[in-house]
Formats: structure tokens, C-alpha cells, sequence
């Protein structure tokens, strides 16, 4: 079961099933509406650029990406480092095309993206690449689902937000507990950065799989 005879694909990742999608789209649409409407978040609207009196369509600002999946590996048809390695790994070869469930533990916004923080099990790690923190941070910190993109913004910016807040935690900036919504805790980590930790985080049907474009 080897891959080298296919070509390099544009990225390896598990893709949500079409209802976990849904779920998770519409999950995401009630938080930006709930979270735009707040007075603790009109108090910060500057990190949006908002007027405070008009306040922010968070719905619109965030622009949709497309299938949600979580990235393990951009391989930029070869062009990125490790492409090909990986793609030869035994693991990826195995899991190709295989069913996997993700866990979706939190949804977090800053004033350039939105994504759901995955929590990975062991055996999902076998298929995370070593370098893709870069950080001091344990492996699969940046395993997220980006959920849209502020205007102008790349899609690869989701996971560096998502890093720079648990970078944060792990300095003991615990962040200001805002309130809990009925989805979960809401915690303000400045500079525009909310999370919201799902009280019962969302076990998504999904996909190991690539995408060609
Ligand atoms: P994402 O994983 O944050 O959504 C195609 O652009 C996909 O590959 C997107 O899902 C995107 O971000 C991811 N991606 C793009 N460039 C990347 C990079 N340099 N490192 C990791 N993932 C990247």
C-alpha cells in the first residue's frame, strides 16, 4: 500500500463528514452572534475596528474557507519541506481513507480568524507532523479547524492564533473570565483573542484524506 506513484496533493488532514459540518457551521454561527452582541465585546471592539455603537457582524466578517478539515500536513504539491516523506510515511499510508472521529474542544476568534481547537488522540498523533509547532508547545497544540478567514487573510493564520493563546496560557496569562454562555466558559485573552470552551466538546465523524484543489 504505497503512495509514490500518486502525486504530492495540496494537503493531508481529516475532512468533517457533510452533518458534522453543518453541526459545527451552525455551532460557529450562534457563537459569532452571541459573542458580537455582548457589551464585553463591543468594550473591545477597537481589536475589530468596530464602532462601538454599531458594533460588528462577526458572521460576515469571517469569510468561509470551504470543507472544514483539520490540516495535519501542507504539502503544496511538493513544494513545502517533508512533502513527500510524509506522504510515504507507513502511518499516513495506512490511515489513508480511513474513518477517524475528531474531538472539537473550543471555538476561538481573534481579529483575523476563526477555528475549533482539536484535541488529538494518540493514535491521530501517529499522523501529526514533528515540526509543525516550532514552539516550545506539546505536540498537536495546533490542530485546530479554521472556520473563516477576516478579509485578506490566509487560512494558515488560524493555527498561529490558535498557538499564540496556548503560548499565553502556558505562561499562566489565564485571561479574563468573561461568562459562561450555555455552550461553555468564555475567556477574553486580549488583543481581540476570545475562546470558548465547550462545555460537551463535539466528537466530529471525519476523514483521513487529501485535497488536490
Ligand atoms: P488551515 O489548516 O489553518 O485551515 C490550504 O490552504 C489548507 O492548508 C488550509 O486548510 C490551510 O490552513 C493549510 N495551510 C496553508 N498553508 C499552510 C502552512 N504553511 N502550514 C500549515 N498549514 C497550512
Amino acid at each position: 500500500n504505497t503512495m509514490s506513484e500518486t502525486s504530492v496533493p495540496f494537503f493531508f488532514g481529516w475532512f468533517l463528514s457533510s452533518s458534522y459540518q453543518d453541526k459545527l457551521r451552525s455551532m460557529a454561527s450562534d457563537f459569532l452572534k452571541i459573542l458580537g452582541n455582548l457589551d464585553a465585546f463591543k468594550k473591545h471592539i477597537g481589536d475589530f475596528s468596530g464602532d462601538p455603537e454599531k458594533g460588528v457582524d462577526l458572521e460576515q466578517y469571517f469569510s468561509d474557507k470551504g470543507v472544514l478539515h483539520c490540516t495535519t500536513k501542507f504539502c503544496d504539491y511538493g513544494k513545502e519541506q517533508g512533502a513527500k516523506e510524509y506522504m510515504e510515511k507507513q502511518e499516513v499510508c495506512e490511515s489513508y481513507g480511513r474513518a477517524s472521529e475528531l474531538e472539537l474542544t473550543a471555538l476561538f476568534i481573534t481579529p483575523r480568524t476563526a477555528g475549533a481547537q482539536v484535541s488529538l488522540s494518540e493514535a491521530q498523533l501517529q499522523l501529526w507532523p514533528e515540526d509543525s509547532e516550532k514552539e516550545d508547545l506539546p505536540r498537536g497544540s495546533r490542530a485546530h479547524v479554521t472556520l473563516g478567514c477576516a478579509e485578506g487573510v490566509e487560512p494558515v493564520q488560524t493555527g498561529l492564533d490558535l498557538l499564540e493563546i496556548i503560548a499565553q496560557k502556558k505562561q499562566g496569562e489565564e485571561g479574563e473570565k468573561i461568562q459562561d454562555l450555555d455552550l461553555g466558559a468564555l475567556t477574553y485573552y486580549g488583543k481581540g483573542a476570545w475562546m470558548l470552551s465547550l462545555k460537551e466538546p463535539i466528537r466530529a465523524q471525519s476523514c483521513f484524506s487529501s485535497y488536490y484543489g
